[in-house]
């Protein structure tokens, strides 16, 4: 069966949950708490030498990990991937997009404030994490203004990736009320048939 390997706060393997939830593939959820090194054990980073969840495990038993790869993986040949080649490519960007100004500002500043708990050296930086959360909003927010959705006018992986953190925002102190189109976008998304919340665990 296929196997997530997960820690249920985080965004990144709640993608993945949201995506297989959607598709209606079920899977064996395997918790790993990240706070007690559980992805830094020598078993684990066999599977996965980065030492991080989200991580799944095929049928065939090749693993593969990267929250948005694993969006990739699964999501061709259904709905949630455009076949066309500039579609398709418009997702990676707006997957990139995620990964590199979105997560690292947003879900950074929630892990901090939410999950881990604020130390001295993080309240220092938190607010160059807000910045960078609120310089990523606002680009989603001018996106979606004139659109319902981020690519080709319907519910895609990119719409995953970025909804995972945005949100639960509000948990890291990010502020959405200036971003009305964004809020509308939430709402859509989490109307989408066999949508499932971030706090479910019970899969199999
Ligand atoms: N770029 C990766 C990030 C994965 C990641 O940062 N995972 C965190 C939880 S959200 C983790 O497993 N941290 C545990 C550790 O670093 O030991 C993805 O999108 O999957």
């Amino acid at each position: 069966m296929l196997t997530l390997y997960d820690y249920l706060p985080s965004g990144n393997g709640y993608k993945v949950r949201l995506l297989l939830s959607q598709l209606g593939m079920p899977f064996k959820l395997v918790e790993k708490d990240i706070q007690k090194g559980e992805t830094r054990t020598p078993e684990f980073l066999a599977m996965n030498p980065n030492g991080r969840i989200p991580l799944v495990r095929l049928e065939d038993e090749r693993h593969l990990s990267e929250s948005d790869a694993i969006l990739f993986y699964f999501a061709e040949g259904t709905p949630f991937l455009p076949e066309d080649r500039f579609l398709k490519a418009d997702v990676l960007r707006w997957m990139f997009f995620e990964q590199y100004s979105h997560e690292p500002y947003v879900a950074v500043a929630r892990a901090w404030v939410h999950v881990f708990g604020i130390t001295p050296e993080r309240a220092a930086r938190l607010q160059e994490k807000m910045d960078g959360g609120y310089a990523a909003l606002g680009v989603m927010e001018s996106h979606l203004a004139t659109r319902s959705w981020f690519v080709g006018e319907r519910y895609t992986i990119a719409d995953i990736a970025l909804y995972a953190y945005t949100h639960v925002a509000h948990e890291g102190g990010f502020d959405l009320g200036r971003f009305p189109s964004v809020r509308r976008w939430l709402e859509r998304v989490a109307a989408e048939p066999r949508y499932v919340p971030i706090t479910k665990r019970d899969f199999a």
